[in-house]
């Protein structure tokens, strides 16, 4: 093990001092550090397996060093990950980017590092080798029965590989659409979309359930036939109570108001779950937070103000994911980033105070309601952030402990250089 409980305690010791200062300072100023303590130690974002290697653009890759080859390294990284910030404890995997081949030996191991295994992922956006039909017009939308055979397929097969890891949850994402005007009849590209479907559906477990991601453009520049929350909810209705949408904050036409797109499919019961990232033109995957942190923020003030009023349960009523991955930083770094920032912007919504925000809203009071809003989002929460870790386990610092602790140097000793990850 690359940290052990030694090391992440020895890096806590030297940086306690000042971060108890700052913590006691947080903890008058708020008044209910202990509450908001208990929610962020049970609240936990699971890591995407592709976004431990460096990803591409379309105009090249770079890859890093020491990136993990197999699932058993990826699993390692997220372990890593999880040491550091005891907020890590799930990875969801792509098939067949990854392939369990040994299930039992991979939940074990797994297990080794306290982690569980989020939403499967299923592809029919790429062809793979041997592949018997092309992806290139679509997969469950596609006019040949063939192919949306073929892909139905897929997911039946991406959800049997997570029953045996003891995942629940499929996320669908699909690429299909059209690029030019004329290419497809919308209506019918949707209706053999929604049977296919239903196939899928229809083989869930009893206690699954299946995320309808959208979005609303590439690798389609026409069409996509799940473009926005509007088709994506109007297929989860359609295929019953264990279907939902799910989020991935870079889907979205620009200036979209996401965090009143999440507001009302929560009240729906039809949200699912997210997949965080940022982003300043398109699906950039750019680190969580890194671009409009106050979107975050509010994204998430909406979440707690809807899942308390339906009474549910902030850590696992919803499926919590990062996916962010690119060109330049270290990933498990830029993960480190990301799984903070989505904490603090987590801890920000909960200082809320609700019921003054209710008042004002009531009363029509514009200015007030904005100061509620920003007292939070402006309150450096990040002591608290770094208490929970602490108490979990974790370290004050992480980013500095992995530096310090060279982690990424013990990886390509282990691992050789020249170890490139799977995936996109
Ligand atoms: C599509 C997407 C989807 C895929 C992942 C690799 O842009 O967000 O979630 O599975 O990227
Ligand atoms: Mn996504
Ligand atoms: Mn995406």
């Amino acid at each position: 093990m690359i940290l052990d409980k030694n090391i992440i305690a020895g890096h806590n010791e030297k940086e306690l001092a000042k971060h108890q200062q700052q913590f006691n300072f947080l903890s008058e100023q708020t008044g209910q550090a202990a509450a908001i303590l208990e929610k962020l130690k049970a609240f936990q974002v699971a890591i995407p397996s592709w976004a431990l290697g460096t990803g591409g653009t379309r105009f090249g890759r770079f890859a890093g060093a020491g990136e993990p080859a197999t699932l058993e390294q990826k699993i390692e990284d997220v372990g890593l990950l999880h040491a550091l910030n005891q907020s890590s404890g799930a990875i969801s995997l792509h098939i067949p980017w990854d392939i369990p081949t040994n299930a039992t030996a991979i939940k074990e191991l797994a297990a080794q590092h306290g982690l569980q295994f989020d939403a499967m992922n299923s592809n029919t956006f790429q062809d793979q080798p041997n592949q018997a039909h092309s992806y290139k017009f679509g997969s469950l939308q596609h006019t040949d029965k063939a192919v949306r055979k073929q892909a139905i397929e897929h997911n039946i097969e991406v959800i049997n590989h997570g029953v045996n890891l003891g995942s629940k949850s499929l996320t669908v994402w699909l690429s299909d659409g059209s690029s030019f005007p004329g290419q497809l009849n919308f209506r019918k590209a949707f209706q053999r979309t929604l049977e296919s479907l239903q196939e899928i559906y229809a083989a869930l477990p009893a206690d699954w359930k299946i995320f309808v991601e959208y979005k609303a453009f590439e690798p389609n520049f026409y069409s996509m036939t799940v473009g926005d929350w509007g088709q994506s909810l109007l297929f989860a209705n359609k295929l019953g109570d264990k279907a939902y949408t799910l989020v991935d904050l870079g889907h979205h036409l620009p200036n979209a108001n996401i965090e009143q797109i999440v507001a009302l499919l929560l009240n729906e019961g039809k949200l699912g779950g997210f997949h965080f990232n940022d982003s300043k033109y398109g699906d950039d995957d750019l680190t969580v937070g890194s671009i409009n942190p106050y979107q975050l923020f509010l994204i998430f003030n909406e979440l707690v103000e809807g899942l308390d009023a339906k009474g549910l349960n902030h850590a696992t009523d919803l499926g919590w994911m990062i996916d962010a991955s690119h060109n330049i930083k270290d990933p498990l770094e830029d993960l480190l980033q990301s799984v903070e920032a989505i904490q603090v912007a987590y801890a920000q919504s909960l200082l809320v105070d609700r019921a003054a925000l209710e008042a004002a809203q009531g009363n029509n009071d514009v200015a007030l309601a904005q100061e509620i809003l920003q007292q939070a989002y402006r309150t450096d929460v990040r002591p608290l952030v770094a208490e929970a870790r602490l108490q979990l386990g974790g370290a004050l610092s992480p980013i500095k402990l992995f530096r310090e602790g060279k982690v990424r140097a013990a990886l390509i000793g282990e691992r050789g250089e020249k170890s490139v990850a799977t995936g996109l």
